[in-house]
């Protein structure tokens, strides 16, 4: 495993799925993690596991990403050795129903706008300067094939990833000239607390999304994320698309039953 010692890497939605496992892999490599989420006793209970495990250093933020103020208080009162971050990965997001749009609710919709899209951007204002300064960073956005391909009743929540898509392309062409990278990794189907969260906790429902075909696990994601963060500098993994081999397309999936 490759040393990431002295790196600091601040993971949004750390307290459950993807932004988990992102934590325990750059734990792992020795990276100084700081773990964002509303959920803070989970960040607790994730940060004992990876300080007994790999000794990491951690520190955590109770952060709900909608709330500008929240956000710029959080990150400009980091203290000293953790203001400093090398690697940003955006990860909070949900999805929220998956209705018509006509029959769509409003407040799901404002949700994931305020998280998916809203919530990235206010992190990304308040951490991207430091870096351009400190003349070193990067910046992971998790997307998602969705932003590529809509599907019946992902209406909003496939609009917002494809937000994604173009804010990560936007930043990339904005920091040029600026040794920070933006890259977007793109996850097909990835079994974590996503389609519990979508279906407001029913998770009979939640279960049969991934029913019959073996999804990608939140470690495959992490696996990604960490590879495209250890490239050489000059080295910029702009997108990634990974998918389940079950999966070719958000609806063209083979299950076995
Ligand atoms: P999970 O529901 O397991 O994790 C989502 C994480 O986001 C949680 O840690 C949650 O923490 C956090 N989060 C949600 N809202 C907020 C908020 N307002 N402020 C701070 N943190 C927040 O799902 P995944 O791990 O699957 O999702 C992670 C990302 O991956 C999302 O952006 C999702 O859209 C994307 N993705 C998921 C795929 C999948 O199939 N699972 C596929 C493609 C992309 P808390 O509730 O404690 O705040
Ligand atoms: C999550 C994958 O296909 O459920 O972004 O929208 S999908």
């Amino acid at each position: 495993m490759l040393s990431l010692q002295n790196q600091i890497v601040l993971i949004t939605g750390a307290s459950s799925g993807i932004g988990a496992s992102c934590a325990k892999i750059f734990a792992q490599a020795g990276a100084k993690l700081i773990l964002a989420a509303r959920r803070f006793e989970r960040l607790e209970e994730l940060a004992d596991r990876l300080g007994k495990e790999f000794s990491a250093s951690i520190h955590l933020l109770q952060l709900d990403v909608c709330d500008r103020t929240q956000v710029e208080s959080s990150l400009q009162s980091l203290p000293e050795p953790w203001s400093n971050i090398d690697i940003l990965i955006n990860n909070a997001g949900l999805s929220r129903g998956l209705n018509k749009l006509q029959e769509g609710s409003f407040q799901d919709w404002e949700e994931m706008i305020d998280t998916n899209i809203k919530g990235l951007l206010y992190v990304t204002r308040y951490v991207v300067p430091g870096m351009i300064d400190r003349g070193k960073g990067h910046v992971v956005n998790i997307g998602s094939i969705a932003a590529y391909q809509t599907y019946p009743g992902g209406n909003v929540y496939c609009g917002s990833k494809a937000a994604v898509r173009a804010i990560s392309e936007g930043l990339k062409q904005d920091l040029l000239g600026t040794p920070v990278r933006v890259t977007c990794v793109d996850p097909g189907l990835v079994e974590t607390e996503f389609s519990e969260v979508r279906f407001h906790g029913d998770t009979e429902r939640a279960k049969k999304v991934y029913q019959g075909l073996t999804p990608l696990t939140p470690d495959d994601v992490a696996d990604v994320v960490f590879f495209c963060a250890t490239r050489p500098s000059h080295v910029n993994i702009s997108q990634v698309l990974l998918v389940p081999t079950d999966q070719a397309t958000t609806t063209l999936v083979h299950r076995r039953n």
